[in-house]
């Protein structure tokens, strides 16, 4: 089938060849972009977590090691999703590309190797939390689909070219129409797949008819001087579309009030399965409370502040009679994402709840809509998942969660942190006074103290803003007066209980990063 090539002076043979490499590497992109969108539009029938591109991107961060979070945070901050699915694409094209090039109409390299690729995402799909062998059918349907694309594109591609110039545009020509449709194909069954994933769920209409509990116990106003608004500091409250993100969803699960449960068993005396409609009939508290991720570096910005309205954990709790052995709740989201929160956390006085509004808004679907948990003073990993549909009342030495299986601590109380937000770095700065401010939080202690140091001089104390709970961050300041030249600032917190924020450099893993944060400037 070669001969016609063969049969050329080699002056004609290369640029011929070239043209043929890239059309054939096309070729095994079009037909991996195939397998991926016909996955895609069949697990919407299915589960989001059959579809292979899905279930290979969540079995890489499920069985990611630590220090590989830890790398995708501090490397991609919030962009961490977008960064793996970045690198998926560009890995799969590569593959795709030579399992084109190796195609051939009597040997079909190619097409084993696409077979090795899809059992790649049957691996991944079969192997998800509640997977069953059905999840399986989107890829297979999709690797037969795709194989027909790369089959056929490598007949076109190898078509022989006439000996006459009229003639010999035909086969180019049919391959770049054959290919074009292919990739409207790719690009129309992907849209689908995400279109009809999202209508179906009909979780955007939910949350838009979503009525707001009405709260008797609400959060107290921000007093004057809670937020002092110093230009490009971090404002006290933070808007829902600025609130950090974390979680090891690669999609947002899109859940209604309709099909959200939250089932309670384990040690319990009784157990019990909320509806909506059993949630909303207790009663909601409104608080103010400043979450923290654990992986928030020094001077890092993994920490937000939002009112929440929600329903106390303490009492579903009560309802349930927790066993006095109990030391853990066990949560679980919908996506299977684990916390283990320790049971006195919840039960001694502290406003944790089950969160359904923020900042006078439905969740938003990336922070857990409909339900969530929020718990002050701990961190995330260990207390504030979203979209929670289960509990177990366990015991720490009997369950492991989600992180502390990958190396993270069993109980993470927020640690004592303060942080310079003002002047950016780098921002250019003149001789005389400047202007320092920040933020400052030690959840359930409180703030007491903020200082400040310039070329580890002597601490002098920033003035704090009011504080508005033990719960919240607290905005603080301090007047610099500068003097020409580089110099370095330092911030350090005390808490109410006395605690001075760890000097000592650490990273986030196990239990959160301690140090002092710094900033250099150079004043001219
Ligand atoms: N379902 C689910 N909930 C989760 C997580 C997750 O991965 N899945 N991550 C937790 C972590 S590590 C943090 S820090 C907080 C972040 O909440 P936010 O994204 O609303 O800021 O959510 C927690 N809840
Ligand atoms: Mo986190």
């Amino acid at each position: 089938m070669t001969s016609t090539i063969d049969d050329r002076t080699e002056a004609a043979r290369a640029p011929q060849g070239r043209r043929h490499l890239f059309s054939r590497a096309l070729a095994g992109v079009i037909a991996a972009g195939v397998v991926l969108a016909v996955g895609e539009l069949l697990s919407v029938l299915i589960d989001q977590n059959s579809s292979p591109f899905y279930a290979v991107g969540s079995t890489t961060v499920d069985r990611s090691p630590a220090w590989a979070r830890e790398f995708a945070i501090s490397t991609f901050g919030t962009n961490d999703k977008p960064a793996l699915f970045v690198g998926m694409t560009v890995l799969i094209a590569a593959f795709a590309a030579v399992a084109g090039i190796l195609e051939r109409q009597g040997a079909p390299f190619g097409s084993a190797l696409l077979m090795v690729l899809g059992g790649v995402g049957v691996y991944a799909a079969t192997h998800r939390p509640s997977a069953t062998w059905v999840y399986a059918v989107p890829t297979l349907a999709g690797l037969v689909v795709g194989i027909v694309v790369l089959r056929i594109l490598t007949v076109a591609a190898q078509m022989p070219e006439g000996n006459d110039g009229v003639d010999s545009r035909w086969p180019r020509r049919k391959f770049l129409v054959l290919a074009a449709t292919a990739a409207a194909a790719v690009a129309a069954t992907g849209a689908a797949g995400r279109y009809l994933g999202q209508r179906i769920a009909g979780a955007v209409d939910n949350r838009n008819d979503f009525a707001i509990p009405s709260v008797v116990d609400k959060a107290s106003p921000i007093a004057p001087g809670t937020d002092i608004g110093v230009p490009g500091g971090t404002s006290f409250v933070t808007a829902n579309d600025e609130f950090y993100r974390i979680d090891t969803a690669l999609r947002v699960p899109r859940m209604t009030t309709d099909n959200w449960e939250l089932h309670i068993h384990g040690m319990v005396e009784r157990e019990l399965t909320l509806t909506w409609d059993d949630l909303v009939a207790r009663t909601p508290v409104e608080r103010m409370i400043t979450l923290t991720c654990v992986s928030n570096e020094v001077g890092g910005i993994l920490a937000g502040n939002a009112t929440w309205i929600g329903y106390p954990i303490k009492n579903l709790l009560d309802e349930v009679g927790v066993d006095p052995e109990a030391d853990m709740l066990l949560s679980t989201s919908i996506d299977d994402f684990t916390a283990g929160t320790p049971v006195e956390a919840l039960r001694d006085g502290r406003d944790a709840m089950l969160a359904v509004a923020m900042n006078g808004q439905p969740l938003p679907f990336e922070h857990g809509y409909p339900v969530r948990q929020v718990v002050p003073g701990l961190y995330g990993y260990v207390s504030a998942t979203k979209w929670v549909v289960e509990w177990e009342l366990t015991r720490f030495d009997a369950a492991d969660a989600y992180w502390t299986k990958r190396g993270w601590a069993e109980k993470a109380p927020i640690k004592t942190a303060s942080r310079i937000d003002v002047p950016a770095p780098f921002a250019p700065l003149v001789p005389g006074p400047v202007l320092v401010a920040g933020t400052a939080w030690a959840q359930r202690r409180g703030i007491e103290t903020v200082e400040v140091r310039v070329d580890n001089g002597p601490w002098e104390k920033a003035t704090l803003a009011r504080q508005y709970t033990i719960d919240t961050w607290r905005q603080w300041t301090w007047e610099w007066q500068a003097t020409p030249g580089l110099h370095t600032l330092q911030v350090r917190a005390t808490d109410l209980a006395g605690n001075v924020q760890v000097e000592k450099r650490m990273p986030p893993i196990p239990g959160g990063a301690t140090g002092w944060h710094t900033r250099s400037f150079t004043v001219a």
